[in-house]
């Protein structure tokens, strides 16, 4: 396929204005009628209306009632020009929905059928100008089978429903909203519906449902408690109300992303609608609640205002990740709640964005050029693109933002925007603010791609009690951008007394007053010197508090530095990187030889965060779980994934032996007495005791101690929900306990018909710590498994994307299996579903940055991809970039 480019945007020729769709739906043969008001866009010079199809059956093309020539260009339909400005075309074609494994456009999922059109799913239904700036208001008449689908839903109001002969019925939905046709969706299913009224502040009742199939009803509450909350909050804090009569969510389990904001009808992922206590976990609670506020805040941003071209693709999802990571915040509550939020979300951001931006998939936060969109729905576009919009937060503060997302709505609502409007609203609405002063130089975050180097180095004089801060950026090369330029960091800062512990008064040189002893330096050049004067004692600085830019740092500082600020620093963020930069620190030092002995100092420090009364559990969770062995291969040049697991791995072993009587203290003290509540106050307390709980059977099967795999299994048995259980069942199979067996077995029995759950069950094999082979043994023989599918998405993430991405030590074997398994897994799957094997295709991107023999190994693989001659545009754009 050719490469699109961003510099090649034209408007499109012609406009459609208005459509009208009418489906026979029926699995094996639906029918489509389209009939659209199209108009010439002046702007353009005349020529053939040429619309996009894909897999379609044309049957038949009218202009204005008359029959018209037409023809196939590629994948194009070409109609030469009429010669009316303005017209109405109607194209009659077929699909088979019950063929279409790839679950774009028009798909059956058990007995129902279900559409997914973004980004380019809409050509696969009808014929269309599918791109995100034609925008129209749509009319939909669906007919089908009243047994088979007595629920019918598009998007927008219900104007007339009825029956039909032949056991028929019928609805028609009217969408008054123009919209792009990736925002189209229809359903047709047997499902049932929960229902709620919202009164929004102008007085209006909307209507909120969530369909769910039949049985599934008694697991939608926290769905629609998240739903509510989202409502109310986006009203509160943007002023954006909920615009429509009706909001509905439909849930389905074959679907290839978490989720779809499709104008008043989102579908899915079952996984994000669907919970109770006794099949979700406290993670898959938190991700519902976030997900359904993602799609819901789409409303505005994504829908109301939507993008001009696929490029700008951040331009709804970084804007709507920022705001769905701040709804989490507020919904959290405590300050130490939303930090921990924020910790969480830049564990993600690091995890997988990080390595994205040093690999051959490096790509500015709006691309420049792409193959194939699907493979652009990336962490860069997602968790970097809104790590830009924080930066913008910060730069204004939060009243300016809520006064530049005011203007970016008052300029743009109804239209097709580029990121560039959206920097433009906010820097215009705060003229003063760093951010207008430095517009141009802030936007390099939206074309170059890469991950600044920051570095930070301080020194106090004492005579002259001054500390001078140097801070210097370096850019580096990444895929298709040699030559980088320096870019806009925002530093939030505040400097720790080295004796006192105190928060020191923050007062730079010329200024006549300090102010505070937090604030925001704003690097705008390679280099900068900030001087801080009346600096009354030695101290240490806290940068990059809350993480306000997405660089990596590397902040000069000693163990006793980071000690420090472990102990005293007033934000949480810098708190919790002092201790994961000890962490790591220790584990590079021990690569090169694999042999790690903990020093006293650290084990000291843990102990104390663990017994520290004023700290939160969830807290102490997140701060003592060492880096990740992704995060730690990161740091090395070469990657040897056996020796990060081993030094990682002896790191979790020691601490698990020489804070043995700390753990058992920590898991009788977080046991949650009160009945199950997914909230911050009891989720805390049980990550905790899940984590000492694992420490302890790790210790115990260590040394051949029964007691606490007995008790593990034990509680595992009786769990009241399902955090608890899964972390009973996680600590017996991560120490590769014997009871380990028997726990897996039973889980299977207990929930064989939950699928949801079943997932979880691969899951956890698949990312058990490897040992001697037996990890990656046990997750081939799942792939036999007889409830094991590459068909259903959830099913294939949870066992291959869990393996290659989340286990490295199983996945990275010297005698290559890992490679030869994942190759013919990208094969297998690309012909089934292009979408989700060039996802799974880039757990090898990175080969290069193996050490040997991964790495020759490694590449051997993809070349042997390479090689195939029917390779999805998808997979192929990937593995081909891969060897580039
Ligand atoms: N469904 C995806 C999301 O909400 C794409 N829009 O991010
Ligand atoms: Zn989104």
């Amino acid at each position: 396929a050719p490469l699109i480019r961003r510099e090649d945007y034209l408007s499109p020729a012609y406009w459609i204005r208005q459509v009208d769709l009418t489906l026979d739906l029926d699995a094996a043969k639906t029918i489509v009628a389209s009939k659209l008001t199209i108009e010439r866009n002046g702007q353009q010079p005349a020529q053939p209306l040429r619309l996009h199809g894909e897999d379609l059956n044309l049957l038949r093309v009218l202009v204005d009632g008359q029959s018209v020539s037409f023809r196939h260009e590629d994948d194009m339909l070409v109609i030469d020009a009429p010669a009316a400005d303005q017209f109405v075309l109607e194209i009659r074609n077929t699909i088979a929905p019950e063929k279409n494994t790839h679950l774009s456009g028009l798909y059956a999922s058990g007995g129902g059928l279900y559409t997914q059109c973004e980004a380019e799913g809409f050509r696969r239904i009808t014929y269309f100008l599918d791109r995100p700036d034609v925008m129209a208001v749509y009319t939909v008449t669906l007919r089908g089978d009243k047994k088979k689908y007595p629920v019918l839903l598009s998007n927008g109001n219900l104007v007339e429903q009825g029956e039909l002969d032949g056991g028929r019925h019928f609805a028609k939905w009217h969408d008054p909203f123009p919209k792009p046709s990736y925002l189209f969706a229809l359903v047709a299913a047997d499902l049932v519906a929960r229902e709620q009224w919202v009164r929004t502040r102008g007085g209006k009742d909307h209507l909120l449902q969530i369909f769910v199939k039949r049985g599934d009803l008694d697991k939608t509450e926290h769905a629609m408690n998240s739903l509510i909350a989202s409502v109310v909050w986006d009203e509160a804090r943007f002023n954006l109300p909920l615009d429509l009569e009706r909001f509905m969510i439909v849930a389905v389990d074959d679907f290839n992303m978490g989720a779809m904001e499709n104008k008043g009808l989102n579908l899915f992922n079952t996984k994000y609608v669907l919970a109770s206590a006794a099949t979700a976990t406290d993670a898959d609670f938190d991700g519902i609640e976030s997900v359904v506020g993602h799609e819901y805040f789409h409303n505005w941003t994504g829908n109301r205002i939507t993008c001009r071209d696929w490029f700008q693709l951040s331009l709804k999802e970084g804007l709507t990740v920022f705001r769905d990571q701040e709804f989490s915040m507020d919904m959290a509550g405590s300050a130490s709640a939303r930090a921990v939020c924020r910790i969480a979300d830049v564990l993600r951001l690091r995890e997988s964005q990080f390595p994205e931006d040093a690999g051959p998939m490096a790509h500015p936060v709006r691309p420049d050029a792409y193959q194939a969109i699907d493979n652009f729905y990336t962490s860069t576009v997602y968790e970097k693109g809104a790590e830009v919009v924080r930066m913008m937060h910060t730069l204004v503060g939060r009243e300016g933002f809520a006064k530049g997302m005011s203007l970016y709505f008052q300029r743009h609502d109804g239209q097709a925007v580029t990121c560039d409007d959206f920097a433009q609203a906010i820097a215009d609405a705060n003229p003063d603010s760093a951010l207008a002063v430095n517009l141009a130089l802030f936007k390099r975050w939206y074309s170059q791609s890469g991950t600044p180097h920051l570095s930070a180095r301080g020194q106090y004089d004492t005579a002259a009690s001054t500390f001078t801060l140097e801070l210097s950026q370096a850019n580096p090369v990444t895929a298709a951008q040699p030559n980088k330029l320096p870019q806009l960091i925002p530093v939030a800062m505040g400097l720790v007394g080295r004796h006192s512990g105190q928060a020191l008064a923050l007062q730079l040189e010329g200024e006549a007053a300090p102010s505070g002893s937090h604030r925001v330096l704003v690097m705008t050049e390679a280099t900068q010197r900030f001087v801080f004067t009346h600096v009354t004692e030695d101290c240490v600085p806290s940068l990059l508090r809350g993480f306000s830019a997405p660089v990596l740092l590397d902040d000069g500082l000693t163990d006793a530095d980071r000690l420090v600020l472990l102990a005293h620093d007033s934000d949480p963020f810098t708190r919790w990187e002092s201790g994961q930069k000890l962490a790591l620190g220790r584990l590079l030092t021990a690569l090169p030889t694999g042999t790690l002995e903990l020093d006293e100092p650290f084990v000291h420090a843990m102990r104390g965060l663990l017994r520290d009364p004023s700290l939160d559990p969830a807290f102490k969770e997140l701060a003592l779980v060492p880096p990740s062995e992704g995060y730690v291969a990161e740091q090395t040049t070469e990657v040897d994934p056996q020796r990060v697991h081993a030094v990682r791995e002896s790191m979790v072993q020691q601490l698990a032996a020489r804070l043995n009587e700390d753990w058992a203290w920590a898991f009788a003290e977080h046991q949650v007495r009160e009945g199950y509540r997914p909230v911050a106050e009891q989720s805390g307390k049980r990550a905790l005791a899940n984590l000492a709980l694992a420490m302890l059977v790790r210790h115990a099967v260590a040394t051949g101690d029964t007691v606490w795999p007995g008790r593990a299994y034990q509680r595992f048995k009786d769990a009241s929900n399902m955090t608890d259980r899964l972390g009973a069942l996680q600590a017996l199979v991560n120490a590769h306990a014997e009871l380990a067996a028997p726990a897996l077995e039973r889980f299977h029995a207990l929930f064989r018909h939950e699928p949801l759950v079943l997932d979880k069950w691969f899951m956890l094999q698949a990312r058990a710590p490897e040992r001697d082979g037996r990890v990656f043994a046990q997750a081939k023989q799942l792939l036999k498994h007889p409830d094991f599918t590459l068909g259903n998405p959830n099913r294939a993430r949870s066992l291959l994307m869990a393996l290659a991405f989340f286990n490295p030590a199983a996945f990275h074997r010297a005698d290559a299996g890992g490679y030869v398994f994942w190759a013919e897994r990208v094969v297998e799957l690309d012909a089934i579903n292009p979408q989700l094997a060039s996802r799974f295709a880039r757990a090898l991107d990175r080969w290069r940055h193996l050490a040997e023999p991964y790495r020759s190994a490694a590449r051997e693989a993809v070349a042997r991809v390479a090689a195939r001659t029917d390779l999805s545009s998808d997979t192929a754009e990937i593995i081909h970039r891969a060897l580039q």
